[in-house]
């Protein structure tokens, strides 16, 4: 954001900065859940197998 509160980048236009505008899961228990994405992408989920 700069000064104006806008965004200094958007490369799609779609009213979201790059900086948050990033496809990733939406679970939060998920490894790599980016809390400020607007973009959801579940197929990006990647979970802790962890030991069975
Ligand atoms: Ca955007």
């Amino acid at each position: 954001m700069n000064c104006n509160n806008e965004c200094l980048s958007d490369t799609d236009n779609d009213g979201i900065c790059d900086q948050v505008d990033i496809e990733s899961c939406g679970d939060e228990l998920e490894l790599n859940y980016v809390p400020y994405s607007y973009q959801i992408n579940n197929d990006l989920c990647v979970y802790n197998q962890g030991c069975t």
